[in-house]
């Protein structure tokens, strides 16, 4: 600070009475900002980054996220709840194409669209439709392309990639990250920000996610399962948490769940050779459910099947899927 400009003590405590008039405390904001984008190219990973907490499972499976799951980031000026969503895929069964609804619906109802893509590789034929989808339904949000997975590649690979997914769509603007490495995501948070309505907060500040404790069990066991199997089979899998209560003592927590598969043959695959993988699931899920319940927790796991439940209506109703 130059001699000039020094005040002294006093006079730095006197009222502002003579300074200029201040300037109005700038509005809280707030607003819903949807994910949309193929699965696989990290929205989960994004999502949990920017709101600190592992709120949706992910993995390197497609089709890791089967609901809408919001994860609310709130600072001190504003409050984003991100609607993260499964992929926007293909879809060839009942299932899938409830999968696909779910991410087109959360973005109607969206004050900003995150188009998250990855960056590594060239647009996909799923990109194209998601592009159709946002032309045809003239969405009023902006969309913000997400072009993620900096880090995979050469820089070089990366802007020619981003060239050509810059081509598609008049994206509002453009925030190259890494959800897994953390860069980019500062810039990307002020710039949903700017576009953010003011409002008061949508949630309690000090909430992380609407999810249902219970479903936030059976997706982490969910996750455990997808992360021990592979081909087919993680697809075919569902978990219900069937009993959630406390253990024998306040410091306990008991739960039961069941991990369902499509058939008989797959069910051996879950369980393993004398229960190995069964067993594996089952403590891993353990050790970050005791993490986020802070207690310590009994999980009782069965492998039973539901024959073709992702192409089954009732079933897929049993289990809360709007289908
Ligand atoms: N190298 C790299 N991998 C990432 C990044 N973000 C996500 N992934 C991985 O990509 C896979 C899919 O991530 P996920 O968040 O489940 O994708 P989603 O289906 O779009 O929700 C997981 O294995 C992640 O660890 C990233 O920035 N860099
Ligand atoms: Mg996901």
């Amino acid at each position: 600070m130059s001699p000039a400009r020094k005040v002294n003590a006093r006079q730095a405590d006197k009222p502002a009475r003579a300074a200029k008039p201040a300037t109005p405390e700038p509005e809280f904001r707030s607003g819903i900002v949807s994910l949309l984008g193929r699965p696989n190219v990290g929205k989960s990973t994004l999502v949990n980054s920017i709101v600190r907490s592992r709120v949706a499972i992910t993995s390197p499976r497609p089709q890791t996220t089967r609901g809408r799951i919001f994860a609310i980031r709130t600072t001190p000026e504003h409050q984003i709840v991100f609607a993260d969503t499964p992929g926007f895929h293909r879809a060839t069964d009942v299932f899938g194409t409830a999968m696909v609804g779910v991410a087109k619906e959360e973005s109607r109802g969206a004050d900003v669209i995150l188009y998250t893509v990855d960056v590594s590789e060239p647009p996909h034929q799923e990109d194209e439709d998601i592009v159709k989808f946002l032309g045809k339904h003239k969405l009023e949000a902006p969309v913000i392309l997400v072009a993620n997975k900096i880090d995979k590649v050469a820089p070089d690979v990366v802007n020619a990639n981003l060239e050509q997914f810059k081509a598609l769509f008049p994206f509002t603007s453009v925030f190259p990250v890494s959800a897994a490495i953390g860069s980019g995501l500062q810039q990307l948070e002020n710039g949903i920000a700017e576009h953010l309505q003011p409002g008061p907060m949508l949630f309690p500040p000090d909430m992380i996610t609407d999810q249902d404790p219970r479903i936030q069990a059976a997706e982490i066991v969910r996750e455990k399962a997808l992360m021990l199997t592979r081909q087919e089979v993680p697809h075919a899998i569902a978990v219900e948490i069937e009993e959630y209560r406390e253990g024998k003592t306040p410091e306990t927590w008991y739960m039961r769940g069941i991990i369902y598969v499509e058939r008989e043959s797959q069910k051996p695959i879950v369980v393993g050779k004398g229960g190995e993988r069964l067993k594996k699931i089952g403590t891993l899920a353990r050790q970050d459910l005791q993490a986020s319940l802070g207690k310590k927790v009994f999980l009782e796991l069965w492998v039973k099947v539901k024959e073709d439940w992702r192409q089954r209506r009732d079933v897929l109703r049993s289990w809360g899927f709007r289908v």
